[in-house]
Order: C-alpha cells, then sequence, then structure tokens
C-alpha cells in the first residue's frame, strides 16, 4: 500500500512525464512543419516513449492500492527557433526530469517504501540514457553548424538513434 506522500509524490511524476510527452509532440510537429522528417520522427517516437512511462507510472500506482490522477497540463512552446536551440530544450527538459526522478527516490528512501524505491531504479537507468542521448545528438549539431547538407545527413541519420524504452 502507498502511503500519501509517495502517492502524491508519484502522481507528479505522471503529470511529468505527460507533460514531456506533450513538449516532445510539440517539437516533432514545429519539425514536420519545417520540412524536417527525420527530426520529427525522432521527436514522435520520443513523445510516444514519454507516454509509456507516464502509463508505467499509473499502472503501478494503481496496482499499489493508490488512485493514479490524470491532470491538466501546461502547453508546450509552439515554435523552437533552431535545431540546436530545440536539442538544447530537450536536454535541459531531461536534466529536470532527471532531478524530479532522484527526489522520488530520496522520498521513497524516507518513506522506507522499498517496492517504489525498486521500481524507481528503471527510471534512474533511463534517464542516464536519455540525457546521454540528447548531449550525443547536441555534439553532433555542434559539430554540423550551420552547413545545410550536413543538416540535411542529420535529419536522414537521426531515425537511427530511435530508442523504444
Ligand atoms: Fe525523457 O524520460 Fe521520461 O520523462
Amino acid at each position: 500500500m502507498l502511503s500519501k506522500v509517495i502517492e502524491d509524490a508519484l502522481n507528479k511524476q505522471v503529470t511529468i512525464e505527460a507533460e514531456s510527452s506533450q513538449v516532445y509532440l510539440a517539437m516533432a510537429s514545429w519539425a514536420e512543419v519545417q520540412g524536417f522528417e527525420g527530426v520529427a520522427t525522432f521527436m514522435y517516437a520520443h513523445s510516444d516513449e514519454e507516454r509509456e512511462h507516464m502509463l508505467k507510472l499509473i499502472k503501478f500506482i494503481n496496482e499499489r492500492g493508490g488512485h493514479a490522477q490524470v491532470s491538466q497540463l501546461s502547453a508546450p512552446p509552439t515554435e523552437f527557433g533552431s535545431f540546436r536551440e530545440m536539442f538544447e530544450n530537450l536536454f535541459q527538459h531531461e536534466v529536470k526530469v532527471s532531478a524530479s526522478i532522484n527526489d522520488l527516490v530520496d522520498i521513497s528512501l524516507q518513506e522506507k517504501d522499498y517496492a517504489t524505491h525498486n521500481f524507481l531504479q528503471w527510471y534512474v537507468s533511463e534517464q542516464i540514457e536519455e540525457e546521454a542521448l540528447a548531449r550525443n545528438i547536441l555534439d553532433k549539431i555542434n559539430l554540423i553548424g550551420d552547413d545545410k547538407g550536413g543538416l540535411y545527413l542529420f535529419d536522414n541519420d537521426v531515425k537511427q538513434l530511435i530508442t523504444t524504452a
């Protein structure tokens, strides 16, 4: 059975994952409108992944006797300026998500809820991967700079970086 403190904290994370999904969906739509099909495909897939992260939390909360809440979400930006700005935004977003997962791990220890602590380890590993992926993409974008041909190739290649977690 979840304590109220843990249930509330997990529900806060449900909202964060749902908002992540919306942010990446907005990025996908922006990239698609700019004609960058590869980046759009990458972002649509990433948005789906975040929805999976949200669903995993919902199932866990309900399985443990809590009640997962579906709440109102804040609207993501609609413009992202450039690839660099957009992926920088994605990286910063993931850093914030990692901080919130770390807080959750901390709360689970304070509450001596070892089942939740164990469940959260999946998110801890996932965040390491997601931050590394975002950093890797940013490095590539920085190498390309403003080279149009390079951006075209990047758009083509980025689809291979789609993960399925
Ligand atoms: Fe991007 O890993 Fe969930 O939020």
